[in-house]
């Protein structure tokens, strides 16, 4: 591995968009609509008593909108946007094409299969909940042309999950230079005795700069082995934090005898990473074992706490050593109990284990992915969380297809809930991602691209 070289980030307004600090650049319009906003404030301050009652009837939640962009796509998984609203998108089973801001749609790099596109990768595939993931473009795009997504390839021998790095032609009508960052990311081969057990499972896959410090963060699935999240060597069940050659960023933090790339450990499988306005703390958003789905603000080293090792805590042999599911894999039983005997954060055996901000009270229901929004459009939900889930019912868990806004603590570590009310059809809501225009893009794997917009 190189030495690590920080990754400078343009400032506010720069080249990147779809991360919360250049995404919260307000449109004219709606800088003078604050300005407007903020004179009322101030004029009411001025008015004595009944001010701040007026102050706080001021502050509402946006009322939504929502067109459809794409649709008829295959399962699309991330999207990553440029400033002219350019939008790269990932299909999980296809691969990476770019929507560009005329509407043009252009299919860049293929996977082993996929027909129509402008290059192809036989190496990439997919498998259950494994393929073309999370996509991210470089904070120095306007002058790197780098792009990065993160797939399943069976170029190494069990196949794994990488980082994949690449450049975008000048007309965005093709990428080259592939570069693998990074190669060793555990992919789940076979499948085993549990639910949803078929391989591929517990993939993670989300990758994000951080605009604050402009660093990639790579999500890291526990793919159903219950020595990995612990492990101190395999990268699974990990948030990685990594430079754009894929080597350790400085700061990890991780303890004594870890792969310096690990930033966070002890996860189940998140599959969002969001940084926080103002603090650029970063957050994950990841999905239970039938109770317990968490968003967690991450610290430097910290340990999520997910241990589902055989022989540990009380627990004793479980089907295949994964004891994920425990004690009624396949059967129903309360949420809390399932919880008790295996916990999402497990405190007794890792009392400084980081503690979830959220726990979609108590119940699993296939939390995906979140961002912050950012900027005065959003009224109320200006600087909070929007969290989307796939909806998974199962014994007596309602569905729950939708998206919530998270008001988070300062201190992260507790969160008020507001259930959005949806303009579209509620679906398998897989991502969610501001765009450069300051609109919530969300992604279903029903095939759908919708574009929400604020009122
Ligand atoms: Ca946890």
């Amino acid at each position: 591995m190189s030495k690590p070289t920080p990754v400078s980030v343009r400032p506010l307004g720069g080249h990147l968009a779809g991360t919360p600090a250049t995404a919260a650049a307000p449109s004219p319009r709606s800088r003078r609509s604050f300005k407007r906003l903020n004179t009322v404030v101030g004029c009411l301050m001025l008015g004595g008593a009944g001010v701040l009652m007026s102050t706080s009837a001021l502050a509402q939640a946006p009322t939504l909108a929502a067109t459809t962009v794409l649709s008829k796509l295959e399962n699309p998984w991330d999207m990553a946007f440029l400033a002219d609203g350019t939008m790269f998108f990932t299909e999980k089973c296809k691969g990476l094409s770019v929507r560009q801001a005329s509407g043009n749609v252009v299919r860049l790099l293929g996977m082993k299969d996929a027909q129509g596109y402008a290059s192809s990768a036989g190496d990439l595939f997919c498998d259950g909940q494994a393929g073309m993931n999370g996509v991210a473009v470089d904070p120095n795009f306007a002058t790197n042309r780098y792009i990065y997504v993160y797939s399943t390839s069976s170029m190494s021998s069990p196949a794994t999950n990488r980082v994949i790095r690449l450049v975008v032609s000048a007309d965005g009508t093709r990428v080259s230079d592939r570069k693998d960052i990074v190669t060793d990311i555990p992919y789940k081969t076979a499948a085993s005795d549990h639910p949803f057990g078929g391989s591929g499972a517990h993939n993670g896959g989300r990758i994000r700069f951080n605009p604050g410090d402009g660093f990639l963060y790579v999500t890291t699935g526990d793919t159903h082995n219950g020595e990995v999240p612990q492990s101190p060597t395999r990268l699974g069940g990990k948030v990685l934090r990594i430079d754009r050659e894929g080597a350790a960023a400085p700061g990890n933090n991780a303890p004594q005898g870890f792969d310096p790339r690990i930033y966070t450990y002890g996860h189940r499988n998140p599959q969002g990473i969001a940084f926080r306005p103002g603090t650029n703390r970063p957050y994950t958003a990841e999905n239970g074992p039938w109770h317990t789905d968490e968003v967690t603000a991450l610290m430097p080293g910290g340990n999520g706490g997910w241990d589902p090792r055989p022989n540990r805590a009380g627990r004793g042999d479980c089907p295949d050593r994964y004891c994920g599911y425990s004690p009624n894999q396949m059967g129903a039983m309360d949420p809390k109990d399932r919880s008790a005997f295996m916990p999402m954060t497990d405190m007794k055996s890792f009392p400084n284990a980081m503690k979830p901000a959220w726990t979609n009270e108590g119940l699993s229901q296939g939390m995906s992915s979140g961002t912050f929004l950012s900027g005065p459009q959003w009224k109320d939900w200006n600087g909070k969380m929007v969290v989307s889930y796939m909806g998974i019912g199962i014994h007596g868990t309602p569905v729950g297809n939708r998206l919530d806004i998270l008001d988070i603590s300062a201190d992260g570590l507790s969160a008020k809930r507001t259930i959005v009310s949806l303009p579209m059809p509620a679906g398998r809501f897989r991502s969610v991602v501001q765009g450069s225009d300051g609109n919530l893009y969300v992604a279903t794997d029903e095939g759908e691209i919708y574009k929400m917009t604020p009122k």
